[in-house]
């Protein structure tokens, strides 16, 4: 029934041959475009797509494989159940509850955490040994929580965290320069919210320090300037979901980004939520945010020790404590 007739003495494939698996848990806004991108940057070799609405979700599928003549070739699957994600490198999870008008962060938190309870351990059962990206807000808390009920080591739990802050902001900077945005080397840290951290003193553009520079130029920049930067990239979610309704795109290449750098271990530098206790004096408990990580295969590879000034250590810090009592409210 074979349509090709294998030449003569054919041998099976060799058994080491890698494949790569990809799941998307919710396929609303969010996990689309991270599913459109990884299959455009041919990240995959098998994609599962995981949502708990049955006819949304076959839609989507079918919706992604009529595009097959167009696309690298990947296996795309798609089920309510999760024994089809089993056997992924790496688990994506993008599902959440929505805010309900009047309703409190906290709640809207609680209601996540318990909907977590439902996705993270049958995820971790069936690929237990998958690298976990969280994307779901509260980024930074649900990735603490992915944590603790998935029992994993935490060099294979992370949050997408600041990633998609910090290309926000290397735009912004690069529009104000006009410059490449990949020649600007600039964190943001920190909480994926209002209280992140913009590492001002270790902005780079093509190897020049951008603030000594400035400063042995003698050329004046206003405190106002660099505060206004980092307010319009905190401002800029609002922005873009009361004009569109949800973000998306952005987003959607961010992770698409980072499942880059950890498949084919690439061991980039990317601003993502991880463990963060005992680095930059953050003593808070365990905590999860956003810190300049190297990633790789085996996950995260390591923080990098970048210089702050006291300035931000203080800021971080304050960060870290504004996370951590969100945190204990849950009771895990
Ligand atoms: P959406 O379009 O409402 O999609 C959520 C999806 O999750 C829907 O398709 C739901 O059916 C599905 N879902 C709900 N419950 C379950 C469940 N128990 N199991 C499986 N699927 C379920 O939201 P959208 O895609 O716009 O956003 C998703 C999440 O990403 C939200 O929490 C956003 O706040 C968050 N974002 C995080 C960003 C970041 O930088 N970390 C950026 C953008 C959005």
């Amino acid at each position: 029934q074979a349509f090709f007739k294998p030449i003569q003495d054919t041998a099976p494939p060799s058994p080491t041959k890698r494949h790569t698996k990809i799941s998307v848990i919710g396929v609303g806004n969010v996990g689309m475009a991270i599913a459109q991108t990884i299959l455009t940057q041919d990240l995959a070799d098998e994609l599962a797509l995981i949502d708990a609405k049955p006819d949304k979700l076959r839609g989507e599928m079918l919706d992604l494989q009529h595009a097959a003549a167009f696309l690298p070739r990947t296996k795309i699957v798609a089920s309510v159940d999760y024994s089809v994600t089993a056997g992924s490198d790496l688990c994506i999870v993008t599902a959440g509850a929505r805010q309900n008008p009047g309703e409190s962060r906290l709640n809207l938190l609680q209601r996540n955490v318990a909907l977590f309870s439902k996705i993270i351990p049958p995820l971790a059962k069936y690929s237990p040994d998958s690298i976990l990206l969280i994307v779901s807000n509260p980024v930074d808390v649900l990735t603490y929580v992915s944590w603790k009920l998935s029992g994993f080591p935490p060099n294979r739990i992370i949050g997408s965290g600041t990633n998609l802050d910090s290309s926000r902001f290397r735009f912004l900077i690069a529009d104000h320069l006009d410059v490449n945005a990949q020649d600007v080397q600039a964190y943001i840290v920190g909480e994926h919210g209002d209280s992140s951290v913009a590492l001002w003193s270790s902005i780079s553009v093509g190897g020049v320090p951008v603030l000594s520079f400035l400063k042995s130029q003698q050329i004046a920049y206003e405190k106002e300037t660099l505060e206004n930067i980092h307010k319009a990239v905190t401002e800029s979610a609002y922005e873009v979901i009361s004009l569109k309704g949800y973000t998306s795109w952005a987003i959607g290449y961010s992770v698409a980004n980072l499942a880059r750098s950890l498949l084919r271990d690439q061991r980039k530098i990317h601003p993502v939520s991880v463990l963060a206790k005992g680095f930059y004096g953050i003593d808070s408990g365990d905590v999860f945010l956003s810190l300049p990580t190297q990633l790789g295969r085996g996950g995260v590879l390591g923080v990098t020790n970048i210089h702050l000034t006291d300035e931000e250590v203080q800021r971080l810090r304050e960060s870290a404590k504004t996370i951590f009592e969100v945190q204990s409210q849950l009771g895990l």
